[in-house]
C-alpha cells in the first residue's frame, strides 16, 4: 500500500489532501519534527533529503517533491481531473501551482517560519521574519487578482489549490494573518471538501 510520509502543519498537507481526492487507500506515517524524526538515519535511508512530503508507492519506491508527487498523482488518475492535460491548461496550471511551492512557500514562509535557517543571528533572524512576512502577504495579494471571479485557482479544481490549501492554513490559522479577500473565499471553498476535512481532522483542527 502506498505510504504518505507526512508532518503536521507542512506542505505534506497539500499531498494529504490530494492522495482524498484520489481515493485510493494509503497509509500516513507521521514524521514528527519535534523528535527531529526528519534527520533519523532510518528515514534519511527513505528520503535522503530529510523533508516531507515522500510518497512510498506499492512497489516499494519513493517519490519526493510537490509538485512531482502532485503531477504524478493527477496523471496516474485522469478520470479525477487533477491537472488539464493539453499542453496550455498542464503548463498554466503547473505554473500556479510552481508561484506557490516554490515563491509563496519555500522563499516567504520558510524566512517567516526557518529564519534560523539562513542566520544564527538573533536580530537579523527577526529582520528575515518581517520580510518573510511581507513577501508572503505580496504573493497572496498576486495569487488574489489571479482568482479573482474564479471557484479556484485555474476556474476548475485542480492540484494548484491543494497546494494554495496548505499556504492558506499556514498563514490563516497556524500564523493568524488575514489573508486578502479572494484567497479567503479560496479557503472557505476548500474547507467545503471532504478532502479538506479529512485532513483538519488529521490534523487535529477539525
Ligand atoms: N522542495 C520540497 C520542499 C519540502 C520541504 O521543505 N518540506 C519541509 C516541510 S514544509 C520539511 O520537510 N522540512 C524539514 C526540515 O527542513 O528539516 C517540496 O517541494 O516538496
Amino acid at each position: 500500500m502506498t505510504t504518505l510520509c507526512y508532518a503536521k502543519k507542512t506542505c505534506s498537507v497539500g499531498i494529504h489532501v490530494l492522495m482524498e481526492e484520489v481515493g485510493e487507500p494509503f497509509e500516513v506515517r507521521v514524521v514528527d519534527f519535534s523528535k527531529k524524526e526528519q534527520k533519523t538515519p532510518e528515514y534519511l535511508a527513505l528520503n535522503p533529503k530529510g523533508k516531507v512530503a515522500a510518497l512510498v508507492r506499492d512497489d516499494g519506491s519513493v517519490l519526493t517533491e510537490y509538485a512531482a508527487i502532485a503531477i504524478w498523482l493527477a496523471m496516474t488518475h485522469p478520470e479525477k481531473n487533477l491537472m488539464p492535460t493539453d499542453p496550455e491548461g498542464f503548463a498554466r496550471t503547473l505554473e500556479a501551482m510552481d508561484f506557490v511551492v516554490g515563491t509563496v512557500h519555500m522563499l516567504s514562509w520558510r524566512m517567516f517560519r526557518r529564519p534560523d535557517a539562513y542566520t544564527d543571528d538573533p536580530a537579523e533572524q527577526e529582520k528575515l521574519k518581517v520580510r518573510g512576512k511581507a513577501a508572503m502577504l505580496d504573493a497572496f495579494a498576486v495569487v488574489d487578482e489571479q482568482i479573482a471571479g474564479k471557484d479556484y485557482m485555474m476556474g476548475d479544481f485542480t492540484v494548484a489549490d491543494t497546494a494554495l490549501y496548505y499556504c492558506e492554513y499556514w498563514a490563516r490559522d497556524v500564523a493568524g494573518w488575514d489573508l486578502p479577500p479572494n484567497v479567503e473565499a479560496h479557503y472557505q471553498r476548500m474547507l467545503t471538501r471532504p478532502s479538506v476535512q479529512a485532513n483538519r481532522k488529521l490534523e487535529g483542527v477539525a
